[in-house]
């Protein structure tokens, strides 16, 4: 029976051989999603066939995808999906995933240059072929070439908009183990850390059959391979080759593995050097008192805590740290629970201040996103679609964006319980002026400067070009400021100081993009805006309902930048942020 990475991978394929021969979008990226649910499904698709109903009953899995995922369980193969294959040359699939080289520059570079795969398109860079090809030339090829790099740098880790909910789903998963016991089972790792990418996912359980928890967790559906299997570990391969690696801990040293396992490593070094300094020792059996000899918890020495984090962490005469602080950059300085910074929570958030409609790329109208708005419990939202110079977006014009301010105000008085704001994401134009000009921006709520093209340019123009719009009176936030995507592109890279001291200055709020393939500003650029008094903006950048969900990932990634709610304008108070709003008209 195939399990649900190997069927996902038989969409995932259609839909990227798709993409480079130029089928109809909605198909490809029905296959998309169904790829991703598919390798997500917590439970097993194969052993619902041929139950074409009880497969369709699954959000997502049309009558299409239901047939495949029979035929594939019953033959071993899609027909569709091997005459598709057999189309293009196997490697080119994989070429796609390359920043700058889309489906038709693949179709390009397989045409007229003959690349089949990855190791071709390096050859032919190396030797200089591709520059003669019409459309390349040798920018083009040079920033492929930047990207194959960075490509290899990272492609080893998973985004925590990816890894999180495959960990929440497993855990939920293995909590209804049938006769295992299971009473407890966390994240730790740089998971718990709120990292933007995760090397590999640290479950802790407490079960009191730890040996049938084990059978259960190696032979989930998801799982791909049993890298490790032991009485109290196991590590697997799931889903788009993430590890995740279970261990079952005894419940009275809890507290010690999960402050071992959570990390970081530097953070770990640092408090075991603090016990030394007390003649105490700190492993994950717990915080026992030093003999000089190691292992004290195979000698039958009692640990002095080891059940919580908070009791190692007062035993160790130290503040309790978030997950989030422990990094061993600075956190330690922090003498009394009162000094550390109380970290802003979800549940702070009470405004988006970026969100796009159907006026540019937004699958929402204006009434759905403010009713969506009002649903998660906040008081404000601000429509602010994209500006003309996003022609790939759908960028309103003066003219249009005039007749789209005067639906958001209509809306403003038909939906009830929310103050919706009327705004514009204007894009900062490669010299740093605004799409728009001011007498325009002026007219409304909020202004969003985004730099969304020309990301190539060296750290000079970038700083130049954000300190112009940072300038700019009307101007409330500079959205997703460096423009990277996470393990994708790098951005720009600005001298951030002078962002930073230049928003303060101005009165500018500098935004952390929540979408998880953004997370823009990144941690420790929110920490230095934190440390400088710079104020921070967390929005979704909602397109869909479901965007909204993203906001854990940017209040993670501010966490790890130690905001705290008062220095950010979305958990400000509705009068106090339209009043803030207000003082740049
Ligand atoms: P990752 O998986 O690369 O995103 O990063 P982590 O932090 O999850 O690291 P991982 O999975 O290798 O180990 C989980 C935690 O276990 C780590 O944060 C700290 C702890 N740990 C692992 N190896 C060592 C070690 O050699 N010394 C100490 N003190 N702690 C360790
Ligand atoms: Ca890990
Ligand atoms: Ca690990
Ligand atoms: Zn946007």
């Amino acid at each position: 029976m195939p399990s649900n990475a190997e069927i996902s991978r038989v969409f995932a394929e259609m839909a990227a051989v798709m993409e480079i021969t130029g089928a109809n979008v909605f198909k490809i990226n029905a296959y998309r999603n169904a790829a991703r649910l598919i390798a997500d499904h917590a439970s097993s698709l194969a052993e619902l066939v041929p139950d074409k109903k009880a497969l369709m009953a699954i959000e997502g899995i049309g009558d299409g995808i239901a047939s495949k995922i029979i035929e594939f369980t019953l033959t071993g193969k899609v027909k569709d999906h091997a005459a598709l294959v057999a189309t293009i040359p196997a490697g080119l699939i994989e070429i796609t995933n390359i920043s700058g080289v889309g489906p038709k520059t693949a179709k390009l570079l397989w045409e007229k240059a003959g690349v089949t795969n990855l190791e071709s398109l390096k050859a032919k860079i190396a030797s200089g072929e591709l520059e003669n090809i019409p459309r390349m030339g040798a920018k083009t090829v040079e920033n492929i070439k930047k990207s194959i790099e960075f490509l290899s740098q990272s492609s080893e880790r998973t985004n925590i908009g990816d890894a999180m909910p495959l960990a929440e789903n497993l855990i939920e998963l293995l909590m209804q183990t049938r006769g295992a016991g299971v009473k407890r089972i966390e994240y730790a790792g740089s998971l718990r850390r709120g990292c933007e990418t995760i090397g590999d996912i640290d479950l802790l359980a407490i079960a009191s059959k730890p040996e049938k928890l084990m059978d259960a967790f190696a032979t989930m559906p998801m799982v791909t391979q049993v890298l490790v299997r032991g009485g109290n570990k196991c590590s697997v391969r799931i889903a788009r080759g993430i590890q995740v690696d279970l261990r079952t801990i005894d419940e009275d040293r809890f507290g010690a593995s999960l402050l071992y396992f959570t990390g970081s490593k530097a953070h770990n070094i640092a408090l075991r050097e603090k016990a030394q300094k007390m003649k105490l020792t700190l492993n994950e059996y717990g915080l026992f008192p030093d003999d000089g000899e190691p292992a004290p918890q195979n000698r039958g020495i009692k640990p002095i805590v080891a059940t919580t984090e908070q009791e190692i962490y007062k035993a160790l005469k130290v503040p309790y740290f978030r997950p989030e602080m422990r990094e061993d950059r600075g956190e330690f300085a922090f003498k009394t629970q009162a000094e550390v910074p109380n970290l802003i929570e979800l549940k702070d958030i009470k405004a988006e201040l970026h969100a796009h409609t159907k006026a540019s790329d937004g699958l929402m109208t204006i009434e759905e996103l403010a009713e969506e708005a009002k649903s998660r419990g906040f008081h404000t939202i601000a429509v602010t679609d994209h500006s003309r110079s996003s022609v790939q977006a759908n960028g309103l014009s003066p003219e249009r964006l005039r007749e789209h301010t005067m639906a958001v105000r209509d809306a403003a008085k038909k939906v009830k319980g929310i103050s919706i704001l009327t705004g514009s994401e204007v894009d900062i134009l490669i010299d740093g002026r605004l799409d728009y000009d001011d007498d325009l921006l002026k007219e409304l709520d909020i202004v969003i400067a985004s730099p969304h093209a020309s990301l190539k340019q060296t750290p000079e123009e970038a700083t130049k070009r954000l300190l112009k719009a940072i300038a700019n009176p009307y101007v409330h936030i500079i959205g997703h400021p460096t423009g990277r995507m996470v393990g994708r592109r790098e951005g720009l890279s600005p001298d951030m100081n002078k962002i930073i001291a230049a928003a303060v200055k101005h009165n500018v709020a500098l935004e952390v993009n929540s979408n998880h393939n953004r997370l823009d500003l990144r941690d420790a650029h929110v920490r230095a805006a934190v440390d400088a008094g710079c104020l921070i903006a967390i929005n979704t950048d909602a397109h869909t309902h479901d965007d909204f969900d993203e906001l854990r990932y940017g209040v993670l990634t501010a966490r790890r930048g130690w905001l705290t709610a008062e220095q950010c304008i979305n958990a400000w108070p509705r009068v106090k942020l339209h009043k803030w709003l207000k003082s740049k008209r």
